[in-house]
């Protein structure tokens, strides 16, 4: 052990410090009068070491940024070490209001792949587009149980900060994680889950359950990702999981809550894209039997719902590869053979119906031929009447006064119908998995008071040439996300001033409730006239439901009409749209098919005829709607503000932690920065905002424990020890240190540091007087 620390240096980087192993030790002895005599301390100081040691050889080896200095460079290599790779928390940024220093700073990290960055307790992260060495075992151990300024900002600490807060402080938590398509949010979700399961390892009897709860991310992405222009992997729903635990801290069970699919893109995508990847997993993975059982031909070419990407070979393989995942991931989540059977005669169902061809008779109405082998196989594949199959897709039956009068469709209708039925069946079948994997996902111990970790990975702030009734759901849930923000941070931020004993500044900032109600406000908003023109009999269209939003609500601040005489709007907006001032920006929306979505209307014989399937899961699927009820559904969008507000209601009882992901080029490759792209997100993810909330108060802040470890060395009063409460040490330090009155204070646990200023001035001080530590302790090691 003498020899491996023998010349142990003590690197200083950024807030922490790291021991590395030097073969040779040319080393200045220049040992401070003060610590001459503190030989005891300094022999734990040594052993600390030497009980560091490992962790440093490791660090030495994947530390990227560790650099051997000479122990007299170190206070200069910190210097430049932090000219080079940034802060490492924003809020030490000196000039926090330029958004260009704030872009400089993520690029200079993402420059030196570091790609996480904190703003406070906010973790940012730019997605890397390459695989970086700091998810392995050796990393994930480096967060166990450490405070956030211990170790370099990671996904980890936030994953490890949440589960503490859950085992020891018995506080729920949800970690929120936001930002656009591609910039990282699915796999930061992976990382949380995966550490978790990491950090609970020692744990007895729960390798099944976190077996499980990673398998439901394979099995998820099959059914409800897809190849976009923007993510080859981008989740087409949102999500929020929870992870249940018991009193011991060990994964008990978790619960799954599924947000508005995408369906449209069952039946369609946009050139260059493609469908939900199951579709080629089945056909690319499936085996011959099981094809011939699901009557499929292999190429998606062959299939109109799957036609638009002629898959490269590679992507064939790859999606056979991930077939097979899905089937394993299937037998974990403890989905037997016949269950699978049903769900992949579902995918492949939908194929066939793709197909189904009308020909219009000479009455103009749409038929499908007796023998057509499309209906026939999804009627086979489903257990259904291929005849009343037939007769659905063609037909209308109404019942007006107490008759029934069957109309035929013409071939539009039929389409429609067609493909209503296609989505219907994909919507429905998906939110039936995502309950399978709840039932699955139970805990066992049904009585067992659990608490959660909760992960959110939905949909961020979309902005795109043509936006439409989708853009209009998520962009309004990323509103009602933002407004929780708000109120989180700040909350947060006044409970902690309040807790400590501090006076509390209030801080200026843009509150977006403003926009929720121009959104969701009963009778005025804009769903509300919506739904209102959705359930308005005779010939409400579109167009009429644009004018009426222009009637109401032209006088709003956030709301834009084309008639606006405003030239620069009237220049850009079409006579079918409406434009949203949103807080991260203006949305125009076109209103072209708004009403038809939010209707979201299957005709009523054809979910009769589903509930009539001999497909267990299909029948489950459809039975549930209350055929013979009077009562309208609800609307699509009324179910989606629905299960939003419950989900804030949800998030709003657990205590946050934040992950903003970042995109930093369109091309998904790595090592682009691209400025302006970054700037876009930095705003609508409203990060300036939450910096400067943050560094409204107090920028910095930790427990006296924690400073006065740290910088006990940097006063006579309390090196090598100090007695007594750790506050009375903390202020005989800040008393040597001259600090001024304005820029602490001292809370019931914790100093609170108004400027990065003071703190730096304190960091350099103890890392001059480290030095002399680090001597120190080489000069005795030869000593002993
Ligand atoms: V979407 O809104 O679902 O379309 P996400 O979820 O934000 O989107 P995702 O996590 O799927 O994006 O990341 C996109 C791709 O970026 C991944 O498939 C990886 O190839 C790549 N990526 C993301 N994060 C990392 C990372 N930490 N390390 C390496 C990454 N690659
Ligand atoms: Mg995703």
């Amino acid at each position: 052990m003498a020899d491996s620390v023998q010349g142990a240096q003590i690197l200083v980087q950024d807030a922490q410090v790291h021991a590395q192993d030097v073969q040779e030790t040319p080393v200045t002895l220049q040992v401070s009068p003060e610590l001459e005599d503190s030989g005891v301390q300094l022999k734990k100081d040594l052993l600390q070491v030497v009980a560091d040691h490992e962790q440093a050889t490791m660090l030495k080896n994947m530390n990227e940024l560790l650099r051997p200095v000479s122990v007299t460079g170190m206070m200069e290599h910190a210097l430049v070490h932090r000219e080079r790779v940034g802060v490492q928390d924003f809020v030490l940024l000196e000039d926090f209001r330029s958004e260009a220093a704030f872009i400089d700073n993520l690029r200079k990290r993402f420059n030196e792949n570091i790609i996480y960055t904190y703003i406070g307790n906010v973790l940012i992260s730019v997605n890397p587009y390459k695989p970086l060495p700091i998810y392995t075992e050796e990393k994930t151990k480096l967060y166990y149980k450490k405070a956030f300024f211990e170790a370099p900002p990671h996904v980890f600490a936030i994953a490890d900060n949440a589960y503490r807060s859950l085992v020891y402080e018995h506080r729920e938590q949800c970690i929120l994680i936001s930002g656009e398509s591609g910039s990282g949010k699915t796999e930061a979700s992976k990382k949380v889950l995966e550490y978790i399961a990491a950090r609970t390892n020692h744990l007895r009897n729960v390798e099944t359950v976190k077996d499980k709860l990673l398998q439901t991310n394979p099995l998820l992405e099959a059914f409800g990702n897809a190849k976009t222009h923007r993510n080859d992997n981008s989740s087409r729903f949102g999500k929020y999981m929870d992870v249940q635990f018991n009193y011991e801290g060990a994964p008990e069970g978790g619960h799954i809550l599924n947000y508005l699919l995408e369906k449209s893109r069952v039946v369609s995508q946009m050139a260059g894209e493609r469908n939900f990847h199951i579709f080629y997993q089945l056909l690319a993975g499936a085996d011959q039997e099981l094809m011939k059982q699901l009557k499929l031909q292999g190429r998606p070419e062959t299939y109109k719902y799957t036609t638009d990407m002629g898959p490269s070979t590679n992507q064939r393989n790859n999606d056979a590869e991930q077939f097979r995942t899905v089937q394993e991931a299937m037998k974990v989540i403890e989905i037997g053979q016949s269950e699978q059977m049903e769900i992949f005669e579902i995918v492949a169902s939908i194929l066939h119906l793709g197909n189904a061809k009308f020909i219009q008779n000479d009455k103009g109405n749409a038929e499908i031929l007796m023998h057509d082998a499309n209906t026939s196989n999804v009627a086979e594949l489903l257990k259904v009447n291929g005849t009343k199959l037939r007769e659905v897709l063609t037909s209308r039956t109404i019942s007006a006064r107490g008759d029934v009068v069957c109309t035929p469709l013409d071939q539009e209708q039929a389409q429609y119908a067609r493909d209503a039925l296609a989505k219907a069946i994909y919507d429905k079948h998906f939110s039936w998995l995502v309950s399978r994997l709840n039932s699955s996902l139970e805990p066992k111990d049904k009585e067992s008071q659990s608490s959660v970790i909760g992960i959110l990975d939905i949909y961020g702030f979309e902005i795109f040439p043509k936006n439409s009734f989708e853009q209009f759901c998520i962009n309004f849930c990323n509103e009602k996300l933002q407004q929780l923000f708000i109120q989180l941070t700040l909350k947060q931020e006044q409970e902690e001033y309040l807790r400590e004993g501090i006076e509390w500044e209030p801080v200026e900032y843009f509150n977006n409730i403003v926009i929720c109600d121009l959104i969701e406000a009963r009778h005025t908003g804009i769903i509300s006239i919506l739904d209102d023109e959705c359930l308005r009999p005779g010939d409400a269209t579109d167009l009429s439901f644009l004018e009426k939003l222009t009637q109401k609500l032209e006088p709003h601040p956030h709301y834009k009409s084309h008639r606006r005489s405003d030239i620069k709007t009237q220049k850009t907006m079409g006579r079918d749209e409406f434009c949203l001032v949103h807080y991260a920006g203006e949305v125009t929306y076109n209103v072209n098919t708004f009403l038809e979505k939010n209707n979201d209307l299957l005709f009523r014989d054809i979910q009769s005829l589903m509930a009539s399937s001999k497909n267990t899961i299909v029948a489950s699927c459809f039975k549930d709607i209350n055929l013979t009820s009077k009562k309208r559904p609800e609307t699509a969008i009324t179910q989606f503000k629905n299960s939003l507000n419950e989900l804030i209601k949800i998030l709003s009882s657990k205590e946050p932690s934040y992950i903003r992901c970042i995109k930093p080029n369109d091309f998904k490759g790595p090592m682009q920065f691209d400025d302006k792209l970054v700037s876009h997100q930095v705003k609508y993810l409203g990060l300036m905002e939450n910096l400067r909330v943050r560094r409204a108060g107090f920028a910095y802040r930790r427990t006296y424990e924690a400073f006065l470890e740290r910088y006990k060395c940097l006063s006579r009063e309390t090196w090598p020890h100090h007695r007594g409460p750790a506050r009375d040490g903390v202020q005989k330090l800040v008393n040597v240190l001259n600090f001024e009155k304005e820029d602490y204070r001292m809370g019931n646990t914790k100093i609170f540091i108004r400027f990065p200023k003071t703190l730096f001035e304190t960091e350099d001080a103890y890392q001059l007087k480290k030095n002399d530590i680090a001597t120190i302790i080489q000069s005795r090691w030869r000593g002993y």
